[in-house]
Formats: C-alpha cells, structure tokens, sequence
C-alpha cells in the first residue's frame, strides 16, 4: 500500500525494522526483525505518528511504502553494486575497523566512499520527503554519517538528532580517513550528536577543533546532564553520551518462564552435566575476541589449571558480513582453534567447545544465558555490548559470573563484573578461573549489583534521555491539566 501522510517522528537506519524475504514460489513476505532498538521506540513511533526510512536487507528491489499497524515504513533502494560499495565496503571494511581501533586495517578505496555519499543522499531525500513540518529525525548509526547535514540544507525546519551505536576513535586514528573533513561536517548537520560513551563524545569534540578550526566546550562530557556542545554554521551543536542498553524487563520475564528453564537444564545435560559451563554469545566479527577466549582457555587446560572433564564451553557465533574478505578470515581462524581445542582436550561424546555458527531465536538464547556459569564477553572494542547485559537480566537467581572486557562501553557501568584486558592474556585466563571457582555467595552479591543497574537503566530509559535533549519540553496546555 502506497501511503503519502508525512511523519512528525521518523527514525533513520540502515535496516527497517522488518525484513524482505524472498520466498522459492517467486512471492516475498516481511517478517519482524526484533531488536531492542526497534522495541524502544516502536512505542514513540506509534504514538507520534511516525515513519521509519532504511533498507529491506534485499538488492535491487523497488519496493512501495507501507503502513505496518499505524507505522510507515518507506524502503530504500540500493543496488547489488551499492551493497558491495557502500555497505560491505565503506561501511564494513572502512569504517568498522577504523572505528574499532584498527584492529584489523582498515581498506580506504575511493569508489567506496563515492557510493556512500550517493547512498547517503538517498537516505537524506527520502526523510526529507516524508517529514512534516518541524518534525523529529533521529538518524542512526555509521552507515548514515552524512545524512544529518544533507538533511539539514533540505530541510533547516527539521530537528535532527544523530546515534553513533559504535565507538568512535582517538583523534590520531580517525585522522587516517581521507574523507575526515567531509564526515565531521556531516555529523554537525544534526543538534544533537549522541555517542556510546563520554570519550566518543570528547573525541569528536577534539576534532571540530582540530579538522574545522571550531571551538568546542571544555569542560569534560558526562552521561546524562553534562553534554558538550560546539556553535557551527549559526547553530549551536550538543555532543553527548548516551549508553544504550536492553528491554531488560522482557528478558527477565523470559527467563523465569517454566519452559526456559526446563530447556536450560535439558541444554545442560545435552552436554554433559559437566561441573561449568561456559558461554560466549556474539556476531562472529573480529571485534568480539572471540579467539581471546579460545586462547585462554587453552592455556588454562594444556597447565593443568583447569580439569577438561569439568569444564564445557558454548560458542555461539551468528554469522555476519560473510562476504567481508576480513570476516571469512577471522572465521577460518576460529575454526581451526575450536577443532584444536576438541582434538586435543575432547573426548568422544564430549567436546570441550560446542561451537554453533547460525543463529538461535531468543527463547532459546535465554536458555542458554540461563544454563551458562560463565559468561565470557572479551571484545577488543566494542560500543556497549548488548550480551553482556542480556545476560544479567536473564539471570533473576542470581546464579552465573559475568567475564567482561574493559574495552567494551558495558564495562563502565558492569563494575561488578570480572573485568579484564582482552590484550592480556594472563588478565583473562585469570578472571575465567577465577569465574570457574567462585563461591555461590560471592556471586550472588556481584550479581545483585549488576541487575540494578540493568534492570534500572533500559532501552526505553535510554530512548528517553537521547530524545530530552533532542526535542525542547513543550509547554504544558494550561487548561487541559485543570480538570
Ligand atoms: C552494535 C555495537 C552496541 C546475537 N546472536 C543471536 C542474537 N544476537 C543478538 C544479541 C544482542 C545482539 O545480537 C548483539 O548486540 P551487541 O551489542 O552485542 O553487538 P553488535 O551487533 O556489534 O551491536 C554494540 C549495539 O550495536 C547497540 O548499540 O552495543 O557495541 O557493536 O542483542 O542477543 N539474538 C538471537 N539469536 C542469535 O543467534 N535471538
């Protein structure tokens, strides 16, 4: 169904929250892609008359706007050219990993970036087309860095607020990028620039100052009240940070249902009642440290510090970007250890890792948060990290130790976690032992202090205080409040 009513709340991402799926028969349908982000401000969009503008997940697909139950989403198109340059290639192979810390090279290919200004145009067009007047834009994410600006010279009557979901670098790094100038103009196109944490914010402070000759605020960012701002182009630009986090209550809620822990147990006992069970839960990118954990626990077996008859690791790593030339390397490296690991430390019927690559719908994730002792989360870098927190909501016994790398967001609010340095691999062969040996006591009380702050500070909270700064308070109508 074509829909031409125009929003007063859109949001702009590279996905929609629905995907295309192209069906054998030729048909296609839209399915529910669930996600927290989505589940924070399906409400808001629903309420406010809203729109949400990305991509299907589908090449070269011309496909109409339609109304989902009061919200309308509008496709973009991108062709299989536009998939390979601008979301595999700037997106993924540029911009991923210069913003990860360079942990693998970024590739710096002028087509590529050619393509994401033509992409991110089309974004911009296309919230510009179905925003009513003086309405709320909140773009999101890396892919969409110049849509804010391009949006802004359309429509100067729009407030438009941007969300960076991953890091954003030291200044020495992202002076790298040969496009630098173009991107920092880009993200001021919006009033607010929202990042993970107060050092992204700061960063990109630093860089108006460095790339613009702007002047920045000084005093240092803080989460919540304390953002920093910088006048640009006759505006005044706010630059804070944001933490993310889960729909904890839905999480919670999952985990205490009979069935899921029926399920956890039978998982437990598929692989062997052993005395730990491990878990990592992550998209298979090199970010993640997934070869971290795979190492250390190695170390912790061939020393005799850890009995390989009473330890079982689970590693789900869900396939992502498999196309990405980095990506199918990092996988074949993490093949080879887990088949090490098993060669060496299994016996039959009993491997030490039980390594899934392919995704598990969230009940059964839960289950599995529910079954773990350990969950060990050892990114090199990450935004937030969403598992870990997951992980904590699912946890109302407050059974399971949490192992979390210093370098992702999470670490600065989980302080009672096992934190350690993932470059280190003393720091996590340490904490995994010391996760594998704690007493029930000790883990209760850490466990208490993680689920206070999660259970507290959700997605919707977030949501909330993102849009606060975003949207000025409307004044209260005097008479509608005297009843
Ligand atoms: C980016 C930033 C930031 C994974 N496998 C399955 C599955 N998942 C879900 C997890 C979690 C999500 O995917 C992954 O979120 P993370 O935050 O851990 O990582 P990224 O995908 O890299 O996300 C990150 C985030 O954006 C939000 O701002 O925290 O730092 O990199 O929710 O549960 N879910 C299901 N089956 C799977 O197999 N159902």
């Amino acid at each position: 169904m074509m829909t031409g009513r125009r929003a007063d709340f859109l949001v702009v991402a590279n996905r929609l929250p629905v995907d295309l799926e192209l069906l054998d028969d030729g048909t296609e349908r839209w399915r529910q892609s669930p996600g927290g982000l989505v589940s924070a401000l399906e409400p808001i969009l629903r309420a406010r008359n809203g729109a949400w503008i990305g991509w299907s997940g589908q090449a070269d697909q011309d496909l109409d706007s339609f109304d989902d139950d009061g919200l309308v989403m509008h496709p973009v198109r991108l062709s299989s050219d536009e998939v390979r340059d601008y979301y595999e290639g700037f997106s993924n192979a540029t911009l991923w990993p210069l913003y990860h810390d360079v942990v693998v090279p970024p590739v710096f290919e002028r087509s590529w970036w050619e393509s994401y200004v033509e992409v991110n145009q089309r974004f911009a067009d296309a919230a510009a087309a179905a925003a009513a007047p003086g309405a709320t834009v909140w773009v999101q994410d890396y892919q969409l860095q110049l849509v804010p600006a391009m949006l802004r010279e359309q429509r100067p009557d729009l407030r438009i607020g941007f969300f960076l979901h991953i890091p954003f670098p030291p200044v020495e790094l992202f002076m790298q990028l040969p496009w630098r100038k173009e991107l920092v103009r880009g993200l001021l196109g919006a009033d607010v620039v929202g990042f993970q944490m107060p050092g992204g914010a700061q960063n990109f402070l630093w860089l108006t100052r460095r790339l613009l000759d702007l002047e920045p605020s000084k005093a240092a960012v803080r989460v919540g009240n304390r953002p920093g701002s910088v006048s640009f182009d006759g505006r005044q630009v706010r630059v804070g940070a944001f933490p993310i986090s889960i729909d904890a209550a839905s999480f919670d809620k999952l985990s205490r249902r009979s069935d899921t822990l029926e399920r956890a147990r039978q998982i437990r006992s598929d692989v062997g009642n052993p005395h730990r069970v491990l878990l990592g839960v992550d998209r298979l990118d090199y970010t993640k440290g997934i070869d971290v954990r795979l190492r250390a626990l190695r170390e912790l077996l061939v020393s005799g510090r850890v009995d390989p008859e009473s330890v079982t690791m689970i590693q789900l790593a869900t396939p992502s970007r498999e196309r990405v030339d980095q990506y199918k390397a990092m996988r074949r490296s993490i093949e080879q250890q887990v088949g090490r690991l098993n060669g060496e430390f299994g016996r039959v019927g009993r491997p030490i890792v039980h390594y899934l690559h392919q995704p598990v719908g969230r009940e059964e994730l839960v289950a599995l948060y529910q079954a773990a002792d350990v969950m060990v989360v050892t990114p090199l870098r990450d935004g937030m990290n969403l598992v870990c927190k997951e992980y904590v909501a699912s946890r109302h016994d407050l059974d399971g130790v949490l192992v979390l790398s210093e370098f992702a967001g999470a670490a600065a609010e989980l302080t009672s976690s096992l934190r350690v340095n993932p470059h280190d691999l003393d720091s996590v062969a340490n904490a995994l032992e010391q996760a594998l040996t704690m007493d029930s006591a000790e883990q209760r009380e850490r466990m208490r202090t993680a689920r206070r702050q999660v259970m507290t500070n959700d997605v919707d909270r977030w949501a909330r205080s993102f849009l606060d700064f975003l949207e000025p308070v409307p004044a209260a109508p005097e008479a509608a409040t005297v009843k």
